[in-house]
Parts: C-alpha cells; structure tokens; sequence
C-alpha cells in the first residue's frame, strides 16, 4: 500500500550534501502549474484533477491556492459581470426563481463559515485492488473560509411544496467533449441537508471572489456531504419530489454499498446507497511524509474531521498500532470545519519510524487499519495513513 519515500531533510541545518544524497531516486508527482494555485499533485489533465499533500495541509484555515481542485469538465468562460449571473430556483417550489448574483448578495443574509469541501474519493488510493478513478491519496480535502447565502433562506423564499424531497444540481461548464447542452454533473441531497444553516451557496473563498478554479461567480458549498454536491458555476437548483437522477446520481457513481461486496467483483448497482456523509478521517500535516529529523522529539500536527460530526478524540502510534497516545484536539472553528490535533512524540532511538493517526468521531467511528468496504468507484476509504520518518539521532 505505501509506495516508496526518499527521505528529505526537514531541518535547513543539515548540509547541502545530505539533502543532495537524500534526493528522490525516481521522478515524484506531476505539479500542477497554474496562477494563484500551489504546485498541487496533479492527478488528471483532463479533466483537471490535483490533490493538496498532505505537508501542505498544515494551515488553520485552508489558503485558497492550495485547495484542490476536482473538475468533471472543461472550464467554462469567466463571466464579464459576475452579478448579472444568474441562477434559477424550480421544481417543488410554490414561486420559482430567477436571481441574479447581485440580487442574491443583497436580498440575504450574508454568512461565513469555515467549512470542509472533501472529494467523495478521497482516500480512494488506499483500496486494494485499486479502484476505478482518480487515485486520491488524503489530499482530496480542504478547509477553506466560505462566504455566501444559506441555501434554506432561498428555499424559504421559494417556499418549498410538502411533495419537496431532494434537490438537483446544475453549474455551466461544458462537459469534455465540449457539449453546453447537457450537464457534465447534476448531483443532488436529501432536502433536509439542503436546509442545514451551513448548506451555503457561496461567492467568496477566503475573502475574495471565488476564482474559476473554484466556481467563479457562485456555487453550492455542501459541508461534510461528498463534494460533488458542491456544484460549482452554479445556475440551478432543481427541487424534486423523488431522488435526484442526473449524471452522477446512478449505477456506482457516489454510490457505496449497502453490505460488503467481494473486493475487485463487479457489484450489482441495485446493492448500492448514495454516498452522503464523509467518514471520519485525520491526517498528519507536519513532519511530512519521508522527513528526516535531526531529533528524536516530534511536535506532530495534524487535522482531523468526520462528515457531520465532531471529532472526539485522535490518538497517535509509533509501534504500528500496538500501543496508542492520546493527542490534543482543538474544538472546530464551526459546526463542519476540521479539527486540528497535536501530539508530542519522544522515538525511543533513531532510526526510521512510521507515526501514525487515528481519529473516532462522536458517534463513536474509528478509522480502520486498511481501506473498507471496497466498491467500484472507490468511495469512502479513511484508513490509517503513515507518516514515514528517518530520525538520525
Ligand atoms: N459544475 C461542477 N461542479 C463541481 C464539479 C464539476 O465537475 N462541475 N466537481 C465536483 C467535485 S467531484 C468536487 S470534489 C468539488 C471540488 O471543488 P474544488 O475544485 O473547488 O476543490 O467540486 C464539485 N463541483
Ligand atoms: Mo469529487
């Protein structure tokens, strides 16, 4: 499961000669070149796909050139007035709407929140045999500031028919083939999520407008749910009296299974639920993976979050889980922010050690050793992820 680490140097006090000796053997991840974006793992070219390692992780709050970015489609054209967008309110409503951006900006009540947007497959690299899709390792997540609009007040302005059930998604780019006439994605939620005070439809990330890469003007910012929900280029919301059925919502999209399959069989679609909550999941953001210490004391860093609920504790391991050590979790900034952990960690001699995490929500979750209940498409792994270090003393 874990591929190959060239040890580098954490410490800028070791000699050039060390970091020279230490230097990857075989070429690493394609980065990602691209303005206002960090040198991201590119995962895909087309459509673009780059996941954020885990080292750079690492701030409170996610900075927005390293956010990843999950696209279906192609990018559609920055629009000239980002208020004149336009977005459209139908289907179980009793008054439809139509609202520009400028309208919606002034006519509601303007919310921020940080809040967690996670690829439904994040993870999916840790199942074995592999499954179909972009190999996500755990960098498929971020937790970026939002601004925008609750979706509840938009629906209450709509006012929802008691025949309303689940929503429809719709954003404007053009699907790979370059189509305009047909949606790239359409996915949808249960309504009560949909009227969650922190389901939001957000024009501004991290204080600014929202930069193409991340939806410009106006998109869905659907916490702890998988992140396809989070329709960027927003242009409607569809609200509908049974399960939403657009691309993205069949057969083993975004759909794990109901009980466990065989891994690497074929499945049958009619075993499969949709995918809503993210599972529970930490990740170490400091050493990074493959670091060479200079000492045997480690002051870890770390995230952890758990779809809709809080985390409630994260313990730390250098003994491949035989013994476990507490760490200190902070409360989260809001409901469906993540939650950062610290732990102290004296290794008993140098060498190499693999320093785990693992986190166990309130609901009593914990994260499995290895990825479980492998599907086709390969959602929901969170298992354990060792951080591999070299300590020298
Ligand atoms: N219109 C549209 N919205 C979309 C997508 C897309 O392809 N088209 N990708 C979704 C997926 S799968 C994810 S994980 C998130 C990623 O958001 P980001 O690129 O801002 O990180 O956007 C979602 N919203
Ligand atoms: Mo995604």
């Amino acid at each position: 499961m874990l591929k190959g680490t060239a040890f580098v140097a954490a410490s800028a006090a070791l000699p050039a000669a060390a970091l020279a000796q230490s230097a990857p053997a075989s070429k690493g991840p394609k980065l990602l070149e691209m303005d206002g974006k960090a040198k991201l793992h590119v995962l895909g070219d087309r459509p673009l796909v780059a996941e954020t390692p885990a080292a750079l992780l690492d701030d409170d709050v996610t900075p927005t050139e390293k956010l990843f970015v999950r696209n279906n489609g192609q990018f559609p054209e920055m629009p000239a007035d980002l208020k004149a967008w336009k977005i459209k309110i139908d289907g179980e409503v009793n008054t439809p709407l139509e609202i520009s951006l400028g309208d919606l900006m002034a006519k509601y009540e303007n919310v921020t929140l940080q809040l967690m947007l996670e690829c439904g497959g994040n993870g999916r690299s840790f199942f074995t045999p592999e499954a179909r899709g972009n190999q996500w390792t755990n960098g498929g997540a971020g937790c970026p500031q939002w601004t925008g609009v609750r979706l509840a007040d938009v629906l209450k302005a709509a006012g929802l028919k008691s025949s309303a059930v689940y929503t429809g998604h719709y954003g404007a780019d053009p699907t790979l083939a370059g189509e305009t006439d047909k949606p790239t994605l359409s996915r949808g939620m249960r309504i009560d999520k949909a009227m969650d005070p922190h389901t939001l439809i957000a024009f501004k990330l991290n204080g600014k407008d929202l930069p193409l890469a991340h939806g410009a003007p106006v998109r869905l910012i659907v916490p702890g749910w998988a992140g396809s929900l989070s329709t960027k280029w927003l242009t409607r919301i569809w609200v509908r009296d049974k399960e939403h059925d657009g691309p993205g919502m069949g057969g083993f999209s975004y759909r794990t299974p109901k009980k466990p399959i065989v891994p690497g069989s074929k499945g049958d679609d009619k075993d499969m639920a949709v995918l809503e909550a993210m599972p529970v999941r930490s990740v170490i953001t400091s050493p990074a993976d493959g670091s060479k210490l200079s000492g045997r004391k480690i002051e870890l860093r770390g995230h952890a979050w758990a779809g809709d609920h809080e985390v409630k504790t994260v313990e730390v391991s250098i003994d491949h889980g035989t013994t476990w050590k507490p760490a200190k979790v902070n409360p989260p900034a809001n409901k469906f922010a993540w939650q950062r952990f610290t732990a102290t960690v004296d290794l008993p001699s140098g060498g190499y050690y693999e320093v785990w995490s693992r986190a166990t929500d309130a609901a009593g979750k914990t994260q499995p050793f290895a990825a479980t209940n492998w599907n086709p498409q390969g959602y929901g792994a969170n298992p354990v992820t060792p951080v591999r270090v070299l300590a020298e003393a």
